[in-house]
């Protein structure tokens, strides 16, 4: 592991290599302790200086130049620099040996489960062979996988597979062709023991390709949604983008052990199992929605990001926020064409409900960057909410900007431009701009700016004209003389709760129901004629921008939009915003109670049938804690905690007839299948239960208990689970959650929802005994694995992140936990250990008794000599 201080790399450091590295041949001979990677590079100059090899934790074997040992090289830190003076072209060839079943970081080559996979991006190829490991160098891969054929039957890499054959000693080997020139992160292996799922299907262009999914033995059963998906995503980026599969062969493969969500390998994605595998008893309507959405991310980084790739790792939202933005546009066509446009709209709710619970904090604490960071210590650490989801909201801003027609064009103008490049973020917003004869200069701040903006509304009506202004006044926590372009899109609604057509000063007649405007200036007036006094605005519709909106309105004003509001996501978030102020009043106060206008409001959208069932679940779901931690001025898990027993327990009691009753209504009839109106029926009847739970009814935890029994599908399965153990109901959970165990003690995934669910428990009374305990306890069962990155998300990250009351216990001891954790993870997966470590960066939000106690565990690790740069940057950062 590298332990020295890492140095901090800085976007404007850019500069080009002297020399490339047009094609590379590796040969693999693979052993699980001792496998040999001999790389032949042929490189040709560019530019002035030493040729460039990156390395690291390798055992190098032989370097050698034209044949021979170099004349002039230094190695230091990591870097080989090579003096070829008088040189134009030389070939490299470099042999190193690594041990995968050593790797417990998960990044280069390593084991899980008895077969070989590889993880590169960012700069995980440099852990398998000395390499110029970055993006803006793009190269030819021919690549020789040689292993014991009874070990590893399959032999992968990426492109075309060329050649296959036998050798001697019970070894075989495989030989892969890439076409493409593609920068070293894409590049990928597996060698293992699997299953596959083949499908043919012919492209738009008429060519014949192969899609395969491979699964370990006994997981075949498992592997037709990611397959379906993959077919889905294939046909919508032809039919959306134009844009066409390019290999003849593409195959995902799952893996049980794997740092993050899935990996867009050149023609060899690699998942983590989570997002590939699915069955109804296994697997949730969330976990299908999610395999949907990352196998199309994956599938459409192709041509976003894996044909247009980043020029260095400061461009990273370039192929990450579009590709998100794309994946979400897919989803959302997929949940529309089954589920009619309601489904669209809980999509984006969903999304932006990820949104304000990750991205917001994260924007708001010690590590805020812009979507393109000026500079970073670990990379790794950048793959953040920021770069994927707020750079996803800066594409969809274009989108709303151009249209989809306009984006379309610049997508299309982009592609012409830079096909087989590695490029920038300017580089995209001025094919958007060329495409369209659009000024985005201003535009262009969102990518350096960071921090939540907040616009300001003020509505003033004048009844005699009827005229109403609205003045929108925009300020950003970084810069407050440089204003952003804001595109606000905006509504009103009549007494009766129509919307209004909408004419704007100077127009001849009223147009559309929802105007986008641009606010482009700090401060700006707009004045619609014909708005009698009382029309109620409805700002920031379908979430235009990445931005908090703040207008004041009553209580009244936000009962009467949760009821009326034409614009869904503005429906749902007039909902969140009553539930957040009643919320942080009861946490404020000595003895809180829920008022009777809100628990009336609730009760409107629950019994109104003509709301979609998927669409009523978002709506009566409180906000997330963090995001509501975020909006206190001084975080207290406590105070807010008890608040949240004590509403979740109002809403149950109060309307407990009323969630019975739909529990019966929305029964779904039939097989399982995945479908959002089946999946919405589902989730109000799981939200139904963990009210009734919460209120101790004892006909909704007979419901619970019978359902966490026998349901036939996991989502009401988990989702009974889930209600129990999210109760007073202490014992019912405990005979649930040991049942659960018995019958899927031995499936990963399912033990992972086990544990999470878990973690994540309230305490309901002081006789419940401590999370923290139960978690200790949990470390210890035989499904739990510290070498399981999903474990541990399950296990510490749902607890950090989902239990802050639990978490941020007033004694420390959950702090003393994390920071042990933290340690082990340290030594053994940097990457993961960052992510856990990152769970407290906020603490200076919290109670001068929290912070005193989080920040002697922050000092207390950044003590220890061996911290691994991952840890040592947020640990830093977060002590300021
Ligand atoms: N590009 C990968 C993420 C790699 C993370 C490296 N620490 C997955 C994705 O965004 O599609
Ligand atoms: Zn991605």
């Amino acid at each position: 592991m590298r332990t020295e201080h890492a140095p901090t790399i800085h976007r404007a450091d850019y500069r080009p290599l002297a020399w490339t590295v047009d094609t590379v041949e590796l040969y693999f001979s693979l052993d699980a302790e001792a496998s040999i990677v001999r790389n032949t590079m042929q490189c040709t100059r560019q530019g002035d200086g030493p040729l460039v090899l990156l390395h690291e934790g390798l055992m190098r074997e032989d370097l050698t130049v034209n044949g021979a040992p170099p004349k002039a090289m230094r190695d230091e830190d990591g870097r080989i620099e090579i003096d070829l003076d008088g040189e134009d072209a030389v070939e490299v060839v470099v042999v190193t040996r690594v041990n995968p079943s050593a790797n417990t970081e998960l990044s280069g080559l390593y084991q899980s489960a008895g077969g070989l996979f590889t993880q590169c991006e960012a700069e995980g190829f440099r852990r398998i062979t000395c390499f110029p490991d970055r993006p803006d160098v793009m190269t030819r891969f021919t690549v020789t996988l040689e292993a014991d054929r009874r070990d590893y039957p399959v032999l992968l890499s990426n492109g075309n597979l060329v050649e296959q054959g036998e050798l001697e000693a019970g070894r075989h080997y495989a030989k892969w062709e890439d076409p493409f020139p593609k920068p070293s992160y894409l590049f990928a292996l597996v060698a293992a023991d699997l299953v596959v799922l083949d499908r043919k299907v012919t492209t738009v262009s008429g060519r014949e390709v192969l899609l395969q999914v491979y699964v370990e033995a006994g997981n075949l059963d498992r592997a037709d949604h990611a397959m379906d998906s993959l077919v889905n995503a294939l046909r919508w980026d032809e039919e959306t983008f134009g844009l066409e599969l390019d290999l003849d062969r593409y195959m995902i493969v799952a893996v049980g052990d794997f740092n993050m969500g899935a990996m867009e390998n050149k023609g060899l994605n690699i998942f983590n199992a989570k997002y590939v595998l699915a069955k109804p008893e296994t697997a949730t309507d969330v976990d299908y929605e999610h395999i949907e959405s990352v196998v199309a991310h994956e599938y459409f980084h192709n041509w976003t990001g894996n044909r247009v790739t980043c020029r260095d790792w400061f461009q990273l939202t370039l192929k990450e926020g579009l590709t998100v933005f794309r994946d979400q546009q897919f989803s959302a066509d997929m949940l529309a064409r089954a589920g009619g446009e309601t489904a669209r709209a809980v999509k984006r709710i969903e999304d932006v409900r990820v949104l304000r619970t990750a991205q917001f904090p994260e924007d708001a604490g010690p590590m805020a960057h812009p979507i393109r960071p000026d500079a970073y210590q670990a990379i790794d650490n950048f793959y953040t909410a920021t770069v994927y989801e707020k750079g996803a909201e800066v594409i969809r801003m274009l989108h709303t900007i151009l249209g989809p027609e306009g984006f379309r064009n610049g997508m299309d103008l982009y592609f012409s431009y830079h096909d087989g490049q590695a490029v920038t973020c300017d580089d995209f917003v001025e094919a958007m701009s060329e495409a369209n004869g659009v000024d985005l200069d201003q535009f262009m701040r969102w990518y350096s700016q960071r921090g939540t903006p907040t616009v300001h509304a003020d509505v003033a009506f004048d009844g005699e004209a009827e005229t109403c202004t609205l003045t929108l006044t925009q300020s950003r926590p970084d810069k407050d003389d440089e204003p952003l372009q804001i595109p606000v899109a905006v509504g009103f609604i009549n007494a009766v709760g129509d919307d209004i057509p909408l004419r704007l000063q100077g127009e001849a007649e009223a147009g559309a129901t929802t105007r986008v405007l641009q606010l482009t200036e700090r401060q700006q007036q707009f004045v619609f004629e014909g708005l009698r006094p009382g029309s109620v605005p409805s700002l920031l519709r379908g979430f235009s921008a990445p931005v908090v909106m703040a207008i004041n309105e009553s209580d009244a004003q936000l009962a009467f939009r949760m009821a009326h509001d034409a614009d869904p996501f503005n429906r749902w978030d007039a909902a969140q915003r009553y539930m957040t102020r009643t919320l942080l009043a009861m946490a404020a106060s000595d003895a809180p109670e829920v008022p009777r206008a809100f628990i009336a409001a609730f009760d409107t959208v629950l019994n109104n049938i003509a709301l979609d069932p998927a669409f009523r679940t978002v709506a009566l779901t409180l906000p997330s804690e963090a995001y509501l931690l975020e909006q206190m001025d001084v975080a207290d898990p406590a105070a807010l905690r008890r608040a949240m027993i004590i509403m979740t327990q109002t809403l149950g009691r109060a309307l407990a007839d009323d969630w019975l009753g739909h529990d019966e209504a929305l029964a779904v009839p039939g097989e399982y299948r995945y479908h959002p109106g089946d999946a919405g029926s589902r989730a109000l009847r799981n939200l139904g239960l963990r009210y009734l739970c919460a209120a101790n009814d004892h006909q909704g935890v007979g419901l619970a208990e019978l359902r966490a029994a026998n349901a036939k599908n996991m989502s009401e399965r988990f989702g009974a689970l889930m209600a129990l153990v999210q109760s007073p109901a202490v014992e019912a959970a405990q005979l649930a959650l040991t049942a659960f165990e018995q019958t899927f003690g031995g499936d990963a995934l399912v033990m992972d929802k086990w544990f999470a669910v878990q973690a994540a428990a309230w305490r309901w009374s002081p006789e419940q005994p401590a999370t923290l305990e139960r978690i200790e306890a949990l470390t210890q069962h035989p499904a739990f694995s510290l070498g399981n990155p999903n474990k541990i998300y399950s296990l510490f990250g749902s607890f950090f992140r989902n239990n802050p009351a639990e978490f941020h216990r007033p004694d420390g001891a959950g702090y003393r936990f994390w920071a042990d954790r933290i340690r082990e993870l340290n030594a053994r997966n940097p990457q993961v250990g960052a992510r856990m470590a990152r769970m407290l960066e906020n603490w200076r939000r919290y109670t001068p008794e929290l912070q005193q106690l989080a920040r002697e565990q922050i000092e207390g690790l950044l003590k220890e000599e061996a911290l691994s740069p991952d840890v040592r940057e947020v640990l830093e950062k977060a002590l300021g």
